[in-house]
């Protein structure tokens, strides 16, 4: 029987990952108040979430397995986990910058913190940075080395290909809502979050088992791209429906000018009246215009519109997990898992 995971199991493997961290910029003899800078960076951004990324690399492997796994096992399914939480958290110090974001985990975001300001830029370097650092002093050896290696770095460039699809559709000064459609959409969630959110961690799993077969992560994709899709939906929903003090952070996106999935379903269903509402009002740093579009999506019963798409998505979800051939050493339950951590999530 597989075993999960805690969050204070999984937490207590990070000190030795920042000393060793610590250690490497000391070997280059970096001044002590950096090295305080580094280390404040090393405790602040990756820490305070809820690691279900990361969580999920033990997890995998595990139910993968089909046992528990020995302190050994753990400790290198754990350093994978904690990468992938370090490539969340170069992400997130530079998406906070991007979309003026004000607070992160229910902290003020690392740019706008006592003294760090554009800093904050190279931090977010430096915890990329740190995933290849850990990558080679861990898993040197590891007959998958050079595969995880590549897999990160293509994720990376993944993931900030859509970034620059979210961001040039999202211009602060023209506001146009015919750059929207449900197939922008589409290409900016599943490459800005779908692919290092879902596919890395499970990825990193079949890896640390020498299964990463074409086949095992071509299936693997199949199913978590989806997946991923369905949890920005979610993150897009919960930006203007969830609680902030839930949330950890306050929605940007009616302001931000964003190709939200809200704004999408919008423009689907909008009468005449409806849009030029829309775009008397959307996309502008005013309160008042943002509490425009607010009771606009709750005339428009948005809310119900999207209960109806997450029944919808898992139900196709679960229908694919179901097909999966688990004689080919796949495991429905790597899947279920990461459904039944996100479906009607509040947070
Ligand atoms: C999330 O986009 C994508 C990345 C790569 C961080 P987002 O701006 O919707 O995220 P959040 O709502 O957490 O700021
Ligand atoms: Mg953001
Ligand atoms: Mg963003
Ligand atoms: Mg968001």
């Amino acid at each position: 029987m597989a075993q999960k995971t805690t969050l204070k199991e999984f937490e207590s493997v990070y000190p030795k990952l920042e000393e060793t961290l610590l250690d490497h910029a000391r070997s280059y003899k970096l001044p002590q108040a950096e090295l305080e800078w580094y280390k404040k960076n090393l405790n602040v951004n990756p820490l305070g979430g809820k690691c279900n990324r990361g969580m999920s690399v033990p997890d995998s492997v595990s139910l993968l397995l089909g046992r528990p796994l020995s302190e050994d096992e753990y400790f290198q399914a754990a350093t994978l986990g904690w990468m992938t939480e370090l490539l969340q958290a170069f992400f997130l110090v530079s998406d906070d910058i991007m979309d003026s974001s004000v607070t992160r985990r229910g902290q003020p975001c690392w740019y706008l913190q006592e003294g760090v300001g554009m800093v904050a830029i190279n931090d977010a370097f430096l915890l990329e940075s740190a995933i290849y650092t850990l990558l080679k002093k861990y898993f040197r050896s590891h007959p998958a080395y050079i595969d995880m290696v590549e897999l990160f770095h293509e994720v990376t460039y993944q993931t900030e290909l859509g970034q620059l699809c979210d961001l040039l559709t999202a211009p602060e000064d023209k506001v146009n809502l015919d750059n929207f459609s449900m197939e922008k959409y589409r290409f900016i969630v599943i490459y800005k979050t779908a692919y290092y959110s879902f596919y890395l961690p499970v990825a990193l799993a079949l890896h640390m088992l020498n299964i990463a077969t074409p086949e095992h992560l071509k299936q693997a994709e199949a199913i978590l791209i989806p997946l991923g899709e369905y949890f920005q939906v979610q993150d897009d929903y919960l930006d203007n429906f969830g609680l902030p003090e839930h949330i950890g952070k306050i929605g940007t996106d009616i302001k931000d000018n964003k190709c939200s999935w809200l704004v999408n379903q919008a423009l689907e269903i909008a009468t005449p009246e409806q849009r030029k509402i829309l775009e008397d009002n959307y996309g502008q740093k005013d309160d008042a215009k943002e509490a425009v579009i607010k009771k606009l999506y709750d005339d428009m019963n948005l809310k119900q519109r999207f209960e109806e798409f997450e029944e919808k998505s898992a139900a196709d979800i679960r229908a694919m997990i179901d097909k999966i051939d688990e004689s080919s050493g796949l495991k429905k339950s790597v899947f279920e898992a990461f459904l039944a951590k996100i479906y009607k999530r509040s947070k």
